[in-house]
């Protein structure tokens, strides 16, 4: 007689694993919050036009990654967590986010320009930007380390028990990467109060991610791990926040981490340096055209009657003035002291 195969004889049936994770709703939002999200949306548009200027006149130095199309994450995700309680870590895509933490567009600017006053003394640049005070956590250059770390934060959140979540951001190209799932095991096993959030913007540097990921539905990515995930309209805003007000139900409960895959798109190059030969030009207008989170939440909100022509206008004039204000003093601020190269360097040895 055959042996019976120790496959088969492996098999059970599988419990059902999942709690039931409550079906996401759009945001129902009223006129103050929806005019505030929308001010931020163009906050981080204008802000991230004016870095792409000044790199073009060699005031920014060194990698600049902008975010713009990406704006509605962040502000649908950011506008639901509390500062100081909540923290927040990135990739080097990260002055949306750092704007999203309500720190001051100047100091952020300054950063960029490599000024004394900028948020790392101007030592950081655009990708090593940190503040503890604002609960934001950097700005990291190697792709996914950010997840193992942000995992850390939820450990560290859970240990001291002080109620605060871990927003955990990572892009379609660093969902590929090994310690992302080193971290969800974890994750998981120890229900730590983190939310990974993929950025799925379509593209890591110029690979789409339907070239570069076996499993293209990204929110899928922790099934192994026992971690929820939902995929959601990256480019809607209240789509981002009814989906964060299910996370975070989850979270805060107690009920460990969950996934977020948020499809979105990134207009610009990957970098500054990016002549971005790899799709065409239709597509990127075509998703300008359609889907751009700014001019449908516009046109929303002036369906809605929350908002007339004149209003949002005056919304974009103070936002213009404030990115003058930022650009600025970030051309006028003194370069750090030239012994500033001698702080913040750890010379023991280890
Ligand atoms: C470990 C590591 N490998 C490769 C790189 C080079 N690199 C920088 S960004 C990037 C693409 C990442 O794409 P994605 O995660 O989709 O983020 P996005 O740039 O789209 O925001 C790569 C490969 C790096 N910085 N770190
Ligand atoms: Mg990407």
């Amino acid at each position: 007689m055959p042996k019976a195969s120790p496959v088969k004889a492996a098999t059970k049936a599988i419990p059902d694993r999942f709690d039931a994770l409550p079906e996401p709703v759009r945001h129902e939002t009223n006129v103050a919050e929806y005019l505030e999200f929308y001010r931020m949306m163009l906050l981080i548009r204008r802000f991230e036009e004016k870095a792409g200027q000044l790199y073009g006149m060699g005031l920014i130095g060194g990698f600049c990654h902008l975010y713009i199309g990406q704006e509605a994450v962040v502000t649908g995700l950011q506008s639901a967590i509390q500062p100081g309680r909540d923290s927040v870590i990135t990739g080097y895509r990260d002055h949306g986010h750092m704007l999203a933490c309500h720190i001051d567009p100047k100091v952020v600017m300054a950063e960029l320009t490599g000024r004394a006053a900028g948020i790392s003394r101007g030592k950081g640049g655009s990708m090593h930007m940190f503040s503890v005070e604002h609960g934001f956590y950097g700005g990291h250059g190697i792709v996914g380390a950010q997840v193992s770390l942000g995992t850390g934060l939820g450990f560290a959140h859970k240990y001291k028990a002080d109620g605060g979540v871990a927003l955990t951001y990572f892009g379609d190209g660093a969902a590929n990467q090994g310690q992302v799932y080193e971290s969800f095991n974890m994750a998981e096993l120890w229900k730590l109060p983190v939310i990974f959030i993929i950025e799925n913007n379509q593209y890591a540097m110029g690979t789409s991610v339907n070239r570069a990921s076996a499993e293209d539905q990204l929110y899928r990515r922790g099934e192994s791990f026992r971690i929820e995930g939902m995929q959601v309209d990256g480019m809607d805003v209240l789509a981002v926040r009814g989906a964060m007000n299910s996370a975070l139900e989850w979270v805060r409960g107690g009920k460990g981490p969950i996934l977020l895959e948020m499809k979105t798109y990134r207009y610009r190059g990957h970098s500054m340096s990016d002549p971005a030969k790899y799709r065409s030009r239709d597509e990127v207008q075509a998703m300008r055209d359609k889907s751009d989170p700014i001019d449908n939440a516009r046109a929303d909100i002036l369906k809605r009657g929350f908002a007339d022509e004149t209003a949002l206008k005056e919304i974009e004039k103070v936002i213009r003035a404030q990115v003058a204000e930022a650009a600025d003093f970030a051309e006028q601020a003194p370069e750090p002291d030239l012994a500033e190269l001698y702080t913040d360097v750890l010379v023991e040895r280890y």
